[in-house]
This record gives C-alpha cells, structure tokens and sequence, in this order.
C-alpha cells in the first residue's frame, strides 16, 4: 500500500499513480497528536455514560455510528455542535482531494462517526458488512462513467491507532478497476449486486495506520468494517469530496445546509466553501 509522505504538501506523482492503481492510500499524520486529542474526546463524548445506545443509532457487530439527534442525516452528529466540524475543512486533506480530483472547486460531505468495540464473534478476520461501495452516482443512473467529473474521494479519519485486527476500514485492491469493467460489461451495469451494495466475497485487505492518518478511498472501492478484535475502540470520522462540477449535479448529501452560529464559528473560509456557504 502507497502511503503519502511531505508534511504540508500534496501527493507526489507516484502517489496519485498508487490511488488511481490500488484505488486507495493512507495519508498519514493528517491531524497533529493535539488534534487527535481533542476530536477523539468529542467523539468519546458522544457515547451515552450509561452505554444505553439510542434506537437511532446504527448499532453493529461491534460497530456504533452515533447522532446527536435525528437518525442517518448528514453531518447530524454536530447539527448542534461545532465539535467535528473542523474535520471537514482540513486544509491538507482538502489539497490531496483537490489533487485526486483534478479540480480545486470541491463540495465535502458526510461528516459522521463510527465507533467499533471489541467483539470476538465469527470466524477470524470477519468483516461486519457487506462488501459494497458508497457512490454520489444516483440509482437512476444505468452506467458508471467513470470520469473525473464523476469521481468522489472520501474515507476516514482514525482517532485512534488501528493496528491489525483493530476494526480498520477493509478494501479490494484495484476493486475500483474491477467494478467498472463488470459494470461496463453489462446493460444496467450500475445495478448489478443490488447497486453495488451486496457484492460477493472477495479477498480485502485491512486498511491500519495511526490516530490522525486519513485512509481515502475511490468510490468505487469494494470496502466493508470489519471486527475489531483488539481492546482499543476504533475511532473514525467520515469525510468525501466531489467536484463543483460533478457529473450528476452533485451529491443529495452535498447540497448546502443551514448551520448555527457555533458551527459557522468554526468554519474556515475554505470550509464555508466546501461546505456551500459561499460560493467558490
Ligand atoms: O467503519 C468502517 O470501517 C467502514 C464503514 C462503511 O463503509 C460504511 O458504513 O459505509
Ligand atoms: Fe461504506
């Protein structure tokens, strides 16, 4: 796996050569230790102090992705904080997704959290879902293009240190080849495996790395969250990017929201870009 190296800078060739081959790579040290600090607390602090898990939650093998209110929104984990909001205007994440995407006019996305504990059940190496990819390419839509205008880059941050067996994000290197030449190979190639959400098995890898490393993904990876054997809680935070100019008007995720004042405190001038309070 390529990891991408130069503090404050974005990729080297070879490296936007390793994303576009393997469809992945871990920027490390994204976030300093202090940062860490400081978001992993906030996302601790997330969790209920009696352990009752709400019902909205999505709770999973291990895994809990936890709202602040509402269920399955997007960025509903800070609609009434500014927290983990910063996450999401990272200057030096925003300039590799700038670089990947060929474009400096990009909308980001998601913002939402996943918590996976320790959990011993099933076979070794057990992923927790389905293999599947999480595309901005609208389900009335019968072929992927696969052009940079369609293209959306995202995954996560780790809050924690993910070693082997520790939950980290699992993929298929070079899936992202593969989806699209099955797709192509077929009329109606978007739909194939219930819209690509319930692909077979296939041989993934574990995606480790340390607390502030971002692990970015093509979204047209096969991935899947997988056990997390270990004490430590895996702590992740999900970021993507698209271009201003995608190819199916944007992403329904995308489109601009209304913030607070906490959160509009918060935000960056190139956060309030990418965020859709300004325009570019
Ligand atoms: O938590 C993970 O490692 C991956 C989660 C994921 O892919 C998803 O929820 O769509
Ligand atoms: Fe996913």
């Amino acid at each position: 796996m390529a990891t991408v190296t130069g503090e404050g800078t974005a990729l080297r060739p070879d490296e936007v050569e390793a994303f576009f081959r393997d469809g992945y790579i871990l920027v490390p040290s994204v976030l300093s230790a202090g940062e860490v600090e400081v978001y992993s607390r906030a996302v601790l602090d997330m969790m209920p102090r009696d352990l009752s898990v709400p019902g909205e939650w999505n709770a999973n093998a291990g895994r809990f992705k936890p709202y602040r209110r509402g269920a399955g929104g997007v960025l509903d984990d800070c609609i009434d904080g500014p927290d983990l909001l910063p996450l999401l205007c990272n200057e030096r994440l925003y300039q590799v997704a700038a670089q990947l995407l060929g474009s400096p006019c990009l909308r980001v996305f998601d913002g939402s959290v996943g918590v996976t504990m320790r959990n011993m059940s099933g076979p070794d190496h057990a992923l927790s879902q389905n293999l599947h990819i999480d595309c901005s390419v609208p389900k009335d839509v019968d072929q992927f293009l696969g052009t940079p205008e369609e293209l959306q880059v995202g995954g996560c941050y780790y809050l924690t240190d993910v070693e082997p067996g520790g939950g980290g994000i699992h993929v298929v290197p070079g899936g992202h080849r593969r989806v699209l030449e099955e797709s192509a190979s077929r009329p109606g190639g978007r739909h194939l495996y219930d819209d690509w959400k319930r692909l077979p098995p296939m041989e993934t890898v574990e995606v480790t790395g340390r607390a502030g490393d971002f692990a970015v993904l093509h979204h047209l990876m096969p991935h899947a969250a997988s056990h997390n054997r270990l004490p430590r809680a895996r702590l992740a935070y999900f970021v993507r990017y698209i271009r201003c100019d995608h190819a199916h008007g944007g992403d329904p995720k995308s489109g601009p929201r209304r913030y607070n004042d906490a959160q509009l405190a918060v935000m960056s001038p190139l956060g309030r870009k990418l965020l859709g309070v300004e325009p570019w």
